[in-house]
């Protein structure tokens, strides 16, 4: 595929290829309009915004771990306030290899583990400041948690990912805008150059107080210098502009799930005004209609990650052992995240062991063969063959004879932009043509259930799209209820 990357006028040129033959001209990860278009021209041009190759890689994972570990889980706090004594960190039986080869029999593809949270605890020996695993009783000061994780992840093809926090309690520069930014800086340029390949940054928007009330300002642009000069592969999150919030940490996303919107994170004045003008931040409901793409400037391809706890905290507590999320739960989590064109970013905690729990351990155990039975073998025979389709256009699927299925997935090929506004699907049974399922965007994958059913074939009608839109592949499934299929312990039940 030819890539073309382009801004400001040149745009107009290229649009008149693109709207007048199917010219493979393609806006990656972002596209500023010039003021002269139509309201139809700048809905035709988003549907050409396609995501950088590591957006895509990224994208591709669908599953993704947490790993919330750090001062928190030895004082038993979700925000520590950056006075806690570093000898309070001590695992008793650290062990990353048991998170990887966990992780990993469940699906997950990358483990983002908190190298440094709101406290400004440093899980790696750190140059910047003494409040680090090296003052700790953990391998007598010799330890470092992020290069234990990082090599165990090595070992078995895991992705690697940090979350580093902005907002830092205990340093005693956070407040004194430039010379935090410069201590930041320092870190991140340690994390980014001692550990090997990095594949996601995540930075949260979080800005406490610094000491006698002083608000820090972060320097965002040249955070994103530092990381993209030293990890150009690593996608930036929640604040970095490849990977947006979804919007909430509940497992929740949302039913219309555009990749393509006008939000940026508010890391300068002038994406904040922007964003003010257009009413959007990650929690609007809707980040890219026609009605918002009719009033941007500017679009990106920034697509959601579902972020959301196995247990009521992010950091583990003994007293939730028995709030762990079910397997139903989860599961909707699944669908709700993977199923609607996200990537799910669940967070596991390990305990003061440093392992972990072995309820969590079970319930992804469960959740990982749940996952597989359903998903591994499509029900549809032909459901590979990729479609060119244009509003109004359907095509029909022969489903495998005699399965019952519940369950349909469908996807676009992302590389040539999200399209899709409005599909149907649809069964044929006793010889008539049933309703099964409809739905909005379908980006780089969205499921849908309905009613166990066992139709001969599928038929799946494009009702809107932006230009032909490209599906990539469309397959039935058949997820068994929970309850009836699998038995769980009712007292680990939430
Ligand atoms: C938030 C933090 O304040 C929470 O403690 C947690 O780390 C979550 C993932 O991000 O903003």
């Amino acid at each position: 595929m030819k890539k073309i990357i382009i801004s400001g006028l040149c745009v107009f040129l290229l649009l008149l290829s693109a709207c007048n033959q199917r010219a493979n001209t393609y806006f990656e990860k972002k596209l500023t309009y010039p003021e002269i278009l139509t309201s139809d021209q700048k809905v035709k041009l988003a549907a050409y915004v396609v995501p950088t190759q590591q957006q895509y890689e990224w994208q591709q994972q669908e599953l993704t771990a947490f790993i919330h570990f750090g001062m928190n889980t030895f004082t038993g706090r979700e925000w520590g306030d950056g006075s806690e004594n570093p000898a309070l960190f001590n695992p008793t039986d650290f062990d990353a290899d048991q998170w990887v080869s966990t992780l990993q029999e469940a699906g997950f593809k990358m483990i983002l583990l908190t190298a440094k949270h709101h406290d400004g605890f440093c899980l790696w020996p750190t140059r910047t400041t003494t409040h680090s695993v090296a003052s700790s009783p953990w391998r007598n000061g010799q330890g470092d948690v992020v290069r234990t994780v990082k090599e165990a992840c090595d070992r078995k093809d895991m992705k690697f990912g940090i979350y580093l926090s902005p907002w830092d309690r205990n340093a005693e520069s956070y407040g004194d805008s430039p010379r935090y930014n410069t201590f930041f800086v320092e870190q991140l340029t340690e994390l980014l150059t001692n550990y090997g390949e990095v594949h996601e940054i995540w930075l949260d928007g979080a800005n406490g107080e610094g000491l006698n009330g002083k608000v820090q300002e972060y320097d965002w642009a040249r955070f994103y210098h530092v990381i993209d000069s030293l990890q150009p592969k690593a996608v930036k999150a929640i604040m970095g502009d490849d990977v947006r919030w979804v919007g909430n940490e509940s497992g929740l996303g949302r039913e219309t799930e555009w990749s393509v919107t006008p939000l940026q994170p508010d890391i300068n004045e002038a994406t904040a005004i922007e964003n003010r003008r257009l009413e959007i931040t990650p929690t609007a409901d809707d980040l890219g209609s026609r009605d918002l793409i009719e009033r941007s400037q500017t679009l990106h391809w920034y697509p959601s990650e579902v972020d959301v706890s196995i247990r009521p905290g992010w950091f583990y507590h003994p007293e939730e052992d028995h709030q762990v999320k079910t397997l139903a739960k989860l599961v909707d989590i699944y669908f709700q995240s993977v199923g609607m064109n996200s990537v799910l970013l669940l967070n596991i905690p390990p305990d003061t062991r440093g392992r972990l729990h072995e309820t969590d351990v079970e319930r992804l155990r469960q959740f990982g063969n749940y996952i597989e039975n359903t998903f591994d073998k499509g029900k549809l025979v032909d459901g590979d063959m990729p479609w060119k389709a244009r509003s109004g256009t359907s095509r029909e699927y022969n489903v495998v004879p005699d399965e019952t299925i519940n369950t349909v997935m469908l996807q676009e090929d992302i590389r040539k932009g999200q399209r899709v506004e409005k599909f149907i699907v649809e069964g044929f049974i006793d010889n008539k043509w049933i309703k099964l399922t409809e739905g909005t965007t379908i980006g780089y994958k969205r499921l849908l259930q309905f009613g166990n059913t066992s139709p001969s074939r599928l038929r799946v009608t494009i009702n809107d799209t932006r230009d032909i839109a490209n599906i990539k592949k469309v397959d039935a499934f058949f997820a068994a209820s929970i309850e009836n299929g699998i038995k769980e312990d009712p007292r680990t039940n939430k």
